[in-house]
């Protein structure tokens, strides 16, 4: 066995023993409660799910296990995704043993390029991708060992087969779907001996003399990892996956969630909204431009991509890791240079509106403007970088789950009725309690 099954064989069982213990002893203590607000509210803040691989305290941000996702920005990505599923960064050896099993797992099937080829040629990038890892469902070596009828404590391991073949591919997917769809001719082959993230650039076929663009790629696959488990994407892979429904199945309904304009899909809004404002101020929005423009997208009742968070309350330290890369490297851009003044006007315009929980840039604020720098100019495609990025994360949450038993998910709803229902009972006990109160004092 490869060293990172290795590694997990050696702790899953100790992570077994310790949840086991753990839920053994304290499973009836309560740790979280639910409003009606929060029962129509997209369930915010409730806690009602486990996720290891990363968590995102309000007041930080993301913490990849722990250390703070900042702390990441010169690693791999195959290094982040080691981190993701162990608990710890690999050494040299387990890396170098990582990228030799990707290499070996990249080819991607050619009847995937057959499907792709047959789509409407106006299709958005992101149903190219979720079409392409859906149709290689047939691949799957959970399903066909689930078939054959594999033990229980035997799911982790062909999950994490799954997911190196899929991560694997990905790469040479999206780019496959970046050159056929924005007509930028025959797909290239990736080379022995690059990383993970420097054999994407490669095969998108953007030039990169210096490898700059290669380095920021890195930065933005290891930056978009992971966000713990709750949001759309990370939940919806976890819940289709908590049926048994192999990575492949599990990792294209997560992406089609993160194909929406809330989630993922605000980074090609975000960078659309910075260059329309420059184009509207001759590339040169002053800062009074900026706040104007700002207060007529809130009052035309659209939301400011790129701000705003469900759980964060403070700037994204992926914007911050972001911006600098931006600043350190091309200080003078008009996109960057505006980035930086819609920084520092957008927050105080949401805090006068009063409606954002979180006035703060998050991840889509600045990442489009570093992809544009170096020639990236397909907005629609930038959902799909987030995409090879994220799958590191539900690919380790899947890996996680399986090894844990995770349970099939069924949270209970109730009706409009139920809880009108429970709001009369409150308000006649409460009524009750205070005529006994009053009748007790006389
Ligand atoms: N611009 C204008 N209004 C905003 C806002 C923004 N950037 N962010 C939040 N609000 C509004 C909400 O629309 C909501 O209004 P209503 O009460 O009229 O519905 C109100 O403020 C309260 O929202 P919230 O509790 O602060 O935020 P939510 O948890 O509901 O939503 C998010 C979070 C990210 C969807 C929201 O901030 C938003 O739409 N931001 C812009 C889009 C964006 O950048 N998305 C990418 C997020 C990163 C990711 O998940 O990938």
């Amino acid at each position: 066995m490869a060293k990172l099954q290795n590694e997990l064989a050696k702790l899953i069982p100790e992570w077994r023993k310790e949840i086991g213990a753990l839920v053994k002893k304290n499973g009836s203590m309560k740790i979280s409660d639910v409003t009606i607000q929060q029962a129509y509210g997209g369930m915010r803040g409730v806690k009602g799910m486990i996720c290891d691989t990363s968590e995102v305290p309000p007041d930080t941000g993301l913490l990849v296990r722990g250390i703070p996702v900042g702390e990441l920005a010169d690693n791999l990505p195959e290094e982040v995704f080691y981190l993701l599923c162990t608990g710890h960064l690999p050494n040299k050896r387990d890396l170098k043993a990582l990228q030799d099993e990707y290499a070996a797992r990249a080819k991607v099937p050619a009847y995937v390029w057959k499907v792709l080829e047959a789509m409407p040629k106006d299709s958005h990038p992101m149903c190219m991708l979720d079409t392409a890892i859906l149709c290689m469902e047939r691949e799957s070596k959970f399903r066909k060992e689930y078939d054959k009828g594999m033990h229980k404590s035997e799911y982790w391991k062909p999950t994490l087969e799954d997911s190196l073949d899929l991560l694997a591919k990905l790469p040479a997917i999206a780019a496959g779907v970046y050159r056929m769809r924005f007509k930028k001719g025959k797909r290239i082959a990736p080379k022995k001996g690059l990383t993970w993230s420097e054999n994407f650039v490669r095969m998108l076929g953007i030039k990169d003399p210096s490898g700059e663009f290669a380095d920021c790629m890195r930065l933005y696959l290891v930056l978009h990892c992971d966000h713990e488990g709750g949001n759309v994407s990370a939940h919806t892979t976890h819940l289709v996956g908590s049926a048994l429904s192999d990575p492949y199945y599990s990792v294209s309904a997560g992406l089609n969630g993160l194909a929406g304009p809330l989630h993922g899909l605000a980074n090609q809004e975000c960078l659309n909204w910075i260059i329309e404002l420059n184009k509207k101020f001759n590339g040169k929005p002053s800062k009074e431009d900026i706040r104007k423009n700002a207060w007529e997208t809130l009052k035309a009742g659209k939301v400011i991509p790129g701000y705003g968070h469900a759980v964060l309350r403070v700037s994204d330290p992926r914007f911050v890791a972001f911006r600098k890369f931006g600043m350190d490297h091309f200080p003078n851009d008009k996109i960057m240079r505006t980035v930086n003044n819609v920084f520092e006007i957008v927050p105080e315009v949401l805090r006068e509106h009063g409606k954002a929980k979180n006035p703060w840039p998050n991840v889509d604020a600045g990442s489009g403007a570093l992809l544009y720098h170096y020639g990236l100019k397909e907005f629609s495609f930038y959902t799909v970088l987030f995409s090879i990025s994220r799958a590191m994360g539900m690919c380790s949450q899947l890996v996680y789950d399986r090894a844990l038993g995770a349970s099939i998910e069924r949270p209970k709803s109730v009706t409009t009725r139920w809880v009108t229902e429970q709001v009369k009972a409150k308000a006649k006990k409460d009524r009750a309690r205070k005529a006994k109160a009053k009748a007790k004092k006389k």
